[in-house]
């Protein structure tokens, strides 16, 4: 019997990111090599051509898992059925923008796509927001999408997270794969926190890095924080290829269970836990079981964590107040 494919919708498919990423949920790195995949791509009009260009890509590589691609620039269209959806399409800060102007021009993107989402896609519909700012565009979403349940609205950390654990085993010479347990709080911004009090190497807790705190606080938490700058830098283009590569290891573990006593760092809306106000928009560590993320409870939050987790909730709570007054959330 062959499956029923996944439905899987992109926005921003013609940007660097969504060229990163299609080619490789359609080749299953995501569903794994059983699941067909239905890809739908969202672009504003005056990308679809691009977005032509991209699935005429894809369809040359001959995917065997790939059932269809279609192209769209209506939201309510590319979000029908959708299973998962990836909004990566945003509006970057272009000069003369300031913060408002930002979140503004995003609330106008990412409250209809809530809405389309909403009324358009498959009941059991996961949604990852990646564009900026993720935080705020992803509690955007979530005020504008009432039926979907509250933890299936994510942003991504992920890439915070993968790079806060190469940093960390290159710090204590191990291989990526030794470490675990390393996430990252709050916001999708440089106030986000990447806790290495819970760290462990080969499944065994350790004080390598909380040992020096010297390093920890004044080359870990600012590398980490400001590697996206570093690589705009260096590459003259920011993150494209490690955000989709993010984004799969985000999805994956979403749809198939997070790996028995790991962690990810997952932007949800808060339940309360660890005093993060309820309904903000914040990552914590979390554990997938059964399609939904568990926040994971009982951590222990000391006085220095703590600082680092306020300061980013600040942060959350005046972005809220500021897309709030705009008028795209309640
Ligand atoms: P690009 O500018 O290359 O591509 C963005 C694409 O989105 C463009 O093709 C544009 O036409 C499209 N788009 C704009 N508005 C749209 C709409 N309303 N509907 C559908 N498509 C729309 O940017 P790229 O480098 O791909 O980055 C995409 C987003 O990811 C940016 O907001 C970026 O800041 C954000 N990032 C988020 C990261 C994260 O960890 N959460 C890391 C990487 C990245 O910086």
């Amino acid at each position: 019997m062959v499956a029923t494919p996944i439905r899987v919708t992109i926005t921003g498919a013609a940007g660097q990111i969504g060229y990163a990423l299609a080619f490789r949920i359609a080749s299953g790195a995501v569903f794994g090599p059983e699941v067909p995949v239905s890809l739908s791509l969202l672009e504003v009009p005056q990308a679809v051509r691009v977005a032509e260009g991209v699935a005429m890509e894809i369809h040359d590589c001959a995917f065997d898992l790939l059932t269809d691609i279609n192209i769209y620039d209506d939201p309510s269209k590319a979000f029908h059925g959708a299973n998962a959806a990836l909004l990566v399409g945003a509006r970057p800060r272009s000069k003369g923008m300031d913060r408002a102007d930002l979140l503004e021009a995003n609330g106008g993107i990412f409250a209809p796509q809530g809405k389309a989402l909403n009324d358009h896609a498959s009941d059991d519909v996961r949604v990852l927001v990646v564009g900026n700012p993720a935080n705020a565009n992803a509690a955007i979403v979530a005020a504008n999408a009432p039926d979907i349940p509250a933890g299936r609205v994510n942003a991504m950390m992920r890439l915070d997270q993968n790079r806060s654990i190469a940093q960390a085993a290159e710090y204590a010479k191990v291989s990526t794969a030794a470490i675990s347990r390393v996430t990252v709080w709050g916001n999708h911004s440089d106030t986000q926190f990447p806790d290495l009090f819970h760290a462990q190497i080969n499944g065994e807790d350790t004080d390598v890095f909380t040992s020096d705190m010297d390093w920890y606080e004044h080359s870990f938490i600012p590398t980490v924080a400001n590697r996206g700058a570093a690589i705009i830098e260096a590459r003259g283009a920011s993150s494209a290829a490690s955000a989709a590569a993010a984004a799969i290891g985000h999805t994956r573990e979403w749809f198939n269970g997070s790996k028995p006593g790991n962690w990810a760092s997952v932007a949800m809306l808060s339940d309360g836990s660890y005093g993060v106000p309820e309904g903000l928009m914040c990552s914590f560590p979390a554990v997938s079981k059964d399609g939904d993320w568990e926040i994971v409870q009982g951590l222990e939050i000391n006085d220095i964590a703590r600082k680092y987790i306020d300061a980013s909730l600040a942060e959350i709570v005046h972005e809220r107040e500021a897309v709030r007054k705009l008028g795209f959330i309640r």
